[in-house]
């Protein structure tokens, strides 16, 4: 881990997350975040060694640490109307198996579930159990090519984001469709959503449909990025 992130991570233990909303408003001009970006990102990563070899997990909450009522529904757009018959998971970009799935075929896949603190930028966090596939596993169903080192994710509602992909293959980001041990409400994003516990809340898109894998980011890195908030958004 680098300098930034223990810095963030002390100041989180040090002094709670009313600070961290100040931080984040408080760190500035698109230039800034561009820096941060660039000295946060994992860049020397390869894709295939990521894939195989197993990231650092973050600890884990129990079941009785679950606030069932602290994640609330923060949505900036419209929740879409999503037709589950139609629906797909498509994953494109530099990859030699482009991939479409139904939701039929994404639970089929092994379901692993993760009890984490989701942390929102705007002052508020909440300890969830996410049950999903790992964006892992999917993505090496793709078979993403050598220079792959970010990837964007396209939600149902016109947000969107991109990702490192260290963070992407993380063991713990998960496409999720369960919370708290139910099916995924459609305000929280069902069918699909990103759940981390390595990232902020923002870079956690609900209503995803796509996911592309990239070598490199377009001036577009994501729907609050692109009004100045930071990229890398790592916790
Ligand atoms: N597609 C989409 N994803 C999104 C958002 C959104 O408005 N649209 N809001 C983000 C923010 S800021 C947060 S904190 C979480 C909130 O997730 P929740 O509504 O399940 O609590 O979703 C993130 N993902
Ligand atoms: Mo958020």
């Amino acid at each position: 881990m680098n300098l930034i992130h223990i810095q963030r991570r002390q100041f989180l233990k040090i002094s709670g997350l009313s600070t961290l909303s100040l931080l984040m408003g408080g760190c500035g001009t698109p230039a800034f975040e561009d820096i941060v970006g660039q000295l946060s990102q994992p860049l020397n990563h390869q894709v295939g060694e990521l894939i195989f070899n197993p990231q650092k997990p973050v600890p884990e909450f129990s079941l009785n640490e679950i606030q069932p009522e602290a994640l609330i529904v923060n949505t900036f757009r419209y929740t879409p109307i999503i037709d589950l018959e139609k629906y797909r998971l498509v994953v494109d970009g530099e990859v030699n198996n482009p991939l479409s799935f139904s939701m039929a075929e994404i639970q089929a896949l092994p379901l692993t579930s993760m009890i984490i603190r989701h942390v929102c930028v705007e002052g508020w966090a909440a300890i969830v159990q996410w049950g999903g596939i790992s964006l892992k596993e999917i993505i090496a169903l793709a078979e993403p090519k050598a220079n792959v080192q970010f990837a964007y994710f396209k939600s149902a509602d016109g947000y969107y984001e991109s990702w490192d992909i260290a963070s992407v293959l993380h063991p713990q980001t998960l496409l999720a469709y369960q919370k708290n041990g139910e099916p995924l409400p459609v305000d929280h994003g069902a069918p699909l959503r990103l759940a981390s516990p390595i990232k902020l809340g923002y870079k956690q898109s609900k209503w995803v449909t796509k996911i592309s894998l990239v070598s490199n980011l377009s001036p577009f890195k994501g729907y609050w990025e692109d009004q100045g908030y930071e990229w890398f958004a790592g916790l």
